[in-house]
C-alpha cells in the first residue's frame, strides 16, 4: 500500500499549527516526535520531522512527497514546487526596515545600501524588479541587530507584530512579500500518492471551511423571515422551522466568521431574537 510522505517542521513556529491541522483532519499519530519519522495510525501518511529550511529541498528531491512550510522559505529555496493550498496560519511578512532616523523616500532610497537578510534570493529579485542596485549581506539569524553593530544600513527580515524592529530602533518601510504556511508538492505527483493527497486536501478544506464559519440559530416573527433571509447568505438558504408559538419561526443558517458581528447587528434590527451561534466541527461544501 502506498504512503504519502509529509514533511513538517520538527520544532518551531510552524510545528504546532501543522500538527493541529492534521489532528483536525481526524488523523492520529504518535505524539512524541523525538524520531525523524512517524506513521499515522489511521491514514496512509508518514511524517518526516525536519528543519523548515530543508523542507522545500527534500520535497523537490523526492525524499518527501509534500510538505508544510512558510511561503517565505519556499520562495527563497526553490521555484520547483507547486503550492497546493494556503493554510492560513503562521502569517507574517518579509519587509525592509531602516533605522528610525533614515530619510526613506521609497525603494530608490535603497540604492547603494548594504542590506542584511536571511532571504538573499527574494530580496535580490525584489530589488531587480524595482531597478535598484544594492549590496546584499546574507546572515542566518539576528538580522535586526545588523544596523546597530555597523554590519548593514538596512535589513530585510520577517515581521509579525513589528515589536522586534521597534525595540531595535528600526522602522518597517517596505513589504517585500506576505507569507503564511503553505502545503507544497512536487508538480506531477500522480497515482496512489496523488489520491492520498486529494483525500488529505478534501479534509483540510472541510476543516478550513468549518473554522471560518459559524452555525447560527435565531427566532423571528414570520413577517420578518423574508428580510432576515436576505441577511443570511448561508450555504443555500436558511432552514425555517415553525415555533410552538403561533406566528414565529426558528431560522438556521451559516455565517462567515469575518462578517459575523455586522450580520448579528443587522439581524437584531430586522427583528431576530434569541440568537445562538455555534462552532462548526467540519463543513463539506
Ligand atoms: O529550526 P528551524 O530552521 O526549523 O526554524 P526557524 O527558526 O528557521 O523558523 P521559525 O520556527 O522561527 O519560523 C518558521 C516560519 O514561521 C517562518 O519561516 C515564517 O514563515 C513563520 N513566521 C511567522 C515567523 C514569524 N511569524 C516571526 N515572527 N518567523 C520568524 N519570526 C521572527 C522574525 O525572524 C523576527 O526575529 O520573529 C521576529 C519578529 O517578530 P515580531 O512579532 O517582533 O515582528
Ligand atoms: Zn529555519
Amino acid at each position: 500500500m502506498s504512503t504519502l510522505q509529509l514533511a513538517v517542521q520538527k520544532s518551531g513556529r510552524l510545528s504546532d499549527s501543522s500538527l493541529n491541522l492534521i489532528k483536525e483532519c481526524g488523523i492520529t499519530f504518535p505524539t512524541r516526535i523525538a524520531r525523524l519519522k512517524a506513521s499515522a495510525f489511521n491514514f496512509p501518511v508518514e511524517f518526516l520531522y525536519l528543519r523548515d529550511d530543508d523542507i522545500p529541498g527534500y520535497v523537490a528531491d523526492n525524499v518527501a512527497d509534500v510538505g508544510i512550510v512558510g511561503k517565505n522559505v519556499l520562495m527563497e529555496k526553490t521555484d520547483d514546487l507547486e503550492v497546493i493550498k494556503e493554510l492560513g496560519f503562521s502569517k507574517c511578512r518579509l519587509s525592509i526596515a531602516v533605522p528610525r532616523e533614515f530619510d526613506y523616500q521609497g525603494v530608490k532610497s535603497l540604492e547603494g545600501l548594504n542590506i542584511a537578510t536571511s532571504y538573499p534570493k527574494i530580496l535580490s529579485d525584489f530589488l531587480k524588479d524595482n531597478g535598484v542596485s544594492a549590496d546584499i549581506h546574507e546572515i542566518s539569524g539576528s538580522v535586526e541587530i545588523a544596523p546597530s553593530i555597523g554590519l548593514a544600513e538596512a535589513v530585510c527580515d520577517i515581521v509579525s507584530t513589528g515589536s522586534t524592529l521597534v525595540s531595535n530602533g528600526l522602522l518597517e518601510v517596505q513589504v517585500v512579500m506576505k507569507s503564511e504556511a503553505v502545503l507544497v508538492a512536487r508538480p506531477g505527483l500522480s497515482g496512489a500518492k496523488r489520491e492520498i493527497l486529494d483525500q488529505l486536501l478534501f479534509r483540510i478544506n472541510a476543516v478550513q471551511a468549518a473554522n471560518s464559519n459559524k452555525y447560527i440559530l435565531l427566532n423571528a416573527p414570520n413577517k420578518a423571515i423574508a428580510n432576515i433571509t436576505e441577511l443570511l447568505p448561508g450555504m443555500r438558504s436558511p432552514t425555517v422551522v415553525p415555533l410552538a408559538q403561533e406566528g414565529w419561526s426558528s431560522l438556521h443558517s451559516v455565517v462567515k466568521e469575518d462578517d459575523f458581528w455586522e450580520v448579528i447587528e443587522n439581524l437584531r434590527e430586522a427583528g431576530a431574537e434569541g440568537i445562538l451561534v455555534i462552532p462548526i466541527e467540519k463543513m463539506v461544501l
